[in-house]
């Protein structure tokens, strides 16, 4: 795909995360886009899109159970949204994959214990698999208690050993609902001034 306005190939950033995480939450902070927020979870399959100059911006459907949706639904969101990324992955410059801090060291063990994968961590290897950047934005950190320790337990969850602290480079700490989203915005900009396309750097200021 090619942007009329300048003729360059689009470069895309995909957001993605288990439901109610706030990925729209994050995407209306950062880029002041109105995104939907709240609205009744697994409605819709279909990503939300915008364009920052030519830099195209994803919310993809929030995966993982949900109340009140069906079993059959939720695996449709979650092929719909591994099909997305297939097929795009040429073009993705960076999936930032986000979680709720508060919750998911416990829902990814109680997956384990019933020996199955986590679909956060599914998700997270299978990002690795298509050769993708990846960036964790562990969000509501406004639940932790002791910041450090549940860190390290996140990144351990995640197959990386810790500290957290040595991982700087792939996970930022925000907390959407008060607009503290500084972190990430910080490695999406190194991400764009690798590539030498500081001019989009604006978006994220
Ligand atoms: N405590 C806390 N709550 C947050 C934070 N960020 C978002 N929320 C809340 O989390 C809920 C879900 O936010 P959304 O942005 O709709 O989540 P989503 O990931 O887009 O959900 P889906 O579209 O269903 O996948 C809302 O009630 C937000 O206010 C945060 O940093 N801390
Ligand atoms: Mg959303």
């Amino acid at each position: 795909m090619v942007c009329g306005r300048s003729n360059r190939v689009v470069r895309e950033i995909v957001f993605l995360g288990r439901s109610n995480v706030g990925k729209s939450t994050l995407l209306r902070q950062m880029v002041g886009k109105k995104v939907r927020v709240g609205r009744k979870p697994g409605v819709t399959l279909k990503p939300n899109q915008f364009f920052l100059d030519d830099l195209l911006i994803t919310d993809l459907p929030g995966f993982g159970f949900m109340h009140g949706v069906q079993k059959q639904k939720n695996e449709q969101i979650k092929s719909s949204i591994i099909r997305y990324l297939e097929e795009n992955s040429d073009r993705i410059l960076l999936a930032v994959q986000v979680i709720d801090a508060g919750s998911f060291v416990d829902l990814v063990d109680r997956w384990s214990m019933r020996n199955e994968i986590p679909i956060d961590v599914e998700f997270f290897h299978f990002l690795h698999d298509l050769d993708l950047d990846v960036v964790i934005a562990v969000n509501k950190i406004d639940k932790l208690g002791d910041i450090e320790s549940e860190l390290d337990e996140i990144v351990q969850r995640l197959g990386m050993y810790p500290p957290w602290r040595q991982w700087r480079d792939k996970i930022a700490l925000i907390c959407a609902k008060k607009g503290e989203v500084g972190e990430l915005r910080e490695l999406i900009k190194s991400r764009l001034h690798d590539i030498k396309r500081d001019d989009l750097l604006k978006h994220f200021s």
